[in-house]
């Protein structure tokens, strides 16, 4: 068994000493799973893996960034962290800051944030306001906020945040022994696929484990970093990954360049398929956004990607828990039928009579 959380299991890699009070909630060492069938529904022969990041304890990979943000935060004597969100962040913050004894505020874009995460943050005692206005602007309001007013902020341009989500990297290669080939990833405000480079390059400067090309994805309407230009007014049912100008859009590109790797867009008609392939080829149920990698593997194996390695190693990373978003899963399926209470209706509806 791995030690408890990533700060005790990583320790030696991060900027953490002996006076640093850890705040944990058992976050890391999530699940990569084979996806066999989903590879034989693509009809490839690649070896993917699912790195199952819903399995934390506030449902996303947020956590690993946010155990190491609380703990510095705490270590400084803060009182109060805050963050805008599209909602994952603004779960795990509040969760790590009742977990501290800290209060937190987080900025909510209003309409735009999925159920499950609105239900998170509230329930850990969070101060959660709705901004009128999209992500961007939230996240604006918060850079002027602490610099005006004592409270720190916990978005990903807080450095400790990068420094807790590399430890997913390394949890990939100790599992697989060495780097994947190509390592899938959804882009939203850019702090994740920032983070996985540093970690796979830190890893592969101590113990030559390779290094994956970066695949990074963004949905269709809220493409800035393949258009190469901010985007005002961002649209995807992906609500996570609705973001018209990321904080880490420098460190998306340095991955990407210094891999050889790629950032594209799908759409939210190939992240839908994607999203419903993983959970009824896989039993493996992620948000919309968190299908964003696997959409790029299917668009990654329609352009050609693979033909030179048609066996690689493929990590995708299913950023948050489906249940993050109840709304979206029952608008993709049919109704559920109402059936009399008696057994020959049931067997007829069930479709087993
Ligand atoms: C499920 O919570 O930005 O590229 O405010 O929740 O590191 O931003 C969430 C982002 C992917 C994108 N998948 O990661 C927030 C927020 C899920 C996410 C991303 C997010 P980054």
């Amino acid at each position: 068994m791995p030690p408890a959380g990533v700060i005790e299991r990583y320790r030696s890699f991060l900027p953490v000493g002996p006076a640093t009070p850890v705040v944990t909630l058992s976050e890391g060492s999530t699940p990569l799973i084979p996806a066999r069938r989903l590879a034989a529904a693509l009809n490839c022969e690649l070896r993917i893996f699912l790195k199952y990041e819903g399995m934390n304890p506030t449902g996303s990979f947020k956590d690993r960034g946010m155990t190491m943000a609380l703990s510095k935060a705490a270590e400084a004597g803060a009182r109060a962290v805050v963050c805008a969100s599209t909602g994952n962040t603004a779960a795990s913050a509040a969760a790590y800051a009742a977990r501290a004894g800290m209060r937190a505020v987080v900025l909510l874009p209003a309409g735009s944030v999925a159920l499950g995460k609105v239900s998170q943050a509230l329930a850990y005692g969070a101060r959660v306001l709705a901004v009128e206005g999209n992500f961007d602007h939230a996240l604006q309001l918060v850079r002027d906020l602490c610099d005006r007013f004592p409270i720190t902020l916990v978005n990903s341009i807080n450095p400790f945040r990068i420094e807790g989500q590399k430890t997913g990297a390394f949890e990939i290669v100790d599992e697989l022994g060495r780097a994947p080939d190509f390592h899938f990833i959804p882009v939203g405000n850019a702090g994740n696929i920032t983070a996985y480079w540093r970690g796979y390059r830190e890893y592969d400067a101590l113990k030559t484990s390779g290094l994956p090309r970066m695949m990074g994805w963004q949905a269709e309407g809220a493409a800035p970093i393949v258009l190469g230009r901010p985007v005002a007014d961002p649209h995807t049912l992906a609500t996570a990954i609705k973001i018209g100008n990321p904080a880490s859009w420098a460190g998306a590109v340095a991955a990407r360049d210094e891999s050889g790797g790629h950032i594209g867009a799908v759409s939210d008609d190939e992240i839908v398929e994607a999203y419903k392939m993983l959970s009824r080829l896989e039993g493996v149920f992620c948000e919309p956004a968190s299908a964003a990698s696997v959409a790029g593997v299917v668009r990654s194996l329609r352009d050609g990607l693979f033909r030179e390695n048609p066996r690689a190693v493929v990590v995708c990373v299913l950023t948050g828990h489906g249940l993050k978003d109840p709304e979206r899963a029952i608008k993709n399926c049919d109704a559920i039928p109402t059936v009399p209470a008696a057994l020959e209706a049931v067997a007829s509806a069930a479709g087993v009579s």
